[in-house]
């Protein structure tokens, strides 16, 4: 970008949107796969919003889940492995007029992409990311992940996995500035639709893991959850994830948790004794990089070549 010219200025003409028109051809998941639930949410929320496709971009890095761009008619990058992170700030620090998501899975965040995850979130640019966490390396055909549970069998330990899973709320909520981290399950679109809308209104990087079924590798970890709704917790606050009649119905286990309470939502994000869904924290004063590397854009050419000639003249002899 040289600042020549910002062609994001020209408005395309006026046009109602159906959810058609954030559609592609079918998604190639596997039938079952928690994806298709994410990809309809967000198709459900364009259109809800009327997001102009041309001004909407979708940034994911390597996995089954990061195929989701590929089944938005939006703009998207379909980019590197544990990479969606660095490219989704790089286009958020010249572009604040995108609408803009990131689809991460659980080996692309909080494996390879850990150092990325953790300065993203510091660096709070306004992005709605989405961790669709199976527990597994789905795409590459059964890894253990490090949100795999101590004991199950993968490929890679097919005795078991030795090590307790890293809890990716938790890590998230330890970092400096993180200022929205909630947790959805894809198996109820209701509450799955309303933390996708309210991260996505939020102002920041939103961080929201979705606890997603993988039938083809590991059905069996969510499955007694699925069944038995009294193993999900659901966070309850007028300031939280919007709660309709439904959901209220359906997990008669409930907590009233303040989103203002780090501390509380901590301690909460370390429960083992059931799933905790809701809004753990939201902080909206969290300090905001893109507003800071996003300073300047309107500076015409003939300007900063000025202020180059200004700063070099200082070294002139
Ligand atoms: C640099 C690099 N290392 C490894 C891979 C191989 N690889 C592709 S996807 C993947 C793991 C995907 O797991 P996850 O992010 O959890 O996504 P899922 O398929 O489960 O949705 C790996 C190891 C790669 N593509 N690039
Ligand atoms: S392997 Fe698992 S994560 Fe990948 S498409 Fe199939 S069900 Fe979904
Ligand atoms: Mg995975």
């Amino acid at each position: 970008m040289h600042g020549v010219m910002q062609e994001w200025e020209v408005e395309a003409p006026p046009h109602e949107c159906t959810l058609d028109d954030y559609k592609t051809t079918a998604a190639r998941w596997c039938p079952g796969c928690g994806d298709h639930s994410v990809l309809n949410a967000v198709q459900r929320l364009a259109r809800d919003k009327q997001l102009p496709p041309e001004k909407t971009v979708v940034v994911s890095g390597i996995g089954c889940s990061s195929r989701l761009p590929h089944y938005m008619a939006t703009y998207g990058f379909h980019g590197l492995h544990g990479r969606a992170l660095p490219v989704a700030c790089g286009v958020r620090s010249r572009r604040p007029d995108l609408h803009m998501f990131v689809v991460t899975g659980d080996g692309d965040c909080c494996a390879i992409g850990t150092a990325h995850w953790i300065h993203a979130i510091r660096y709070n640019m306004d992005l709605t990311v989405l961790l669709l966490d199976n527990n597994i390396y789905g795409l590459t055909k059964n890894q253990t992940s490090p949100t795999t549970r101590t004991g199950e069998k993968s490929n890679t330990h097919p005795r078991g996995n030795v090590l307790p899973p890293l809890n990716p709320i938790s890590v998230t909520l330890g970092v400096t500035n993180a200022s929205f981290v909630a947790q959805t399950i894809d198996w109820n679109p209701p509450h799955l639709y309303n933390t996708i809308r309210a991260a996505y209104e939020h102002k920041g990087l939103s961080f929201v893991r979705v606890l997603q079924r993988c039938p083809h590798f590991t059905s069996h970890v969510f499955e007694s959850a699925v069944k038995d709704k009294s193993q999900v917790l659901l966070m309850t606050h007028p300031d939280g994830i919007p709660l309709d009649d439904t959901v209220k119905k359906i997990f008669p286990n409930r907590a009233e948790h303040n989103p203002f309470d780090l501390d509380a939502a901590r301690a909460i994000a370390e429960r083992t004794d059931c799933y905790p869904i809701g809004l753990f924290y939201r902080d909206e004063h969290a300090a905001r990089y893109d507003l800071a590397t996003q300073q300047g854009l309107g500076i015409s050419q003939a300007e900063k070549l000025s202020a180059v000639e200004n700063a070099l003249s200082k070294f002139a002899v």
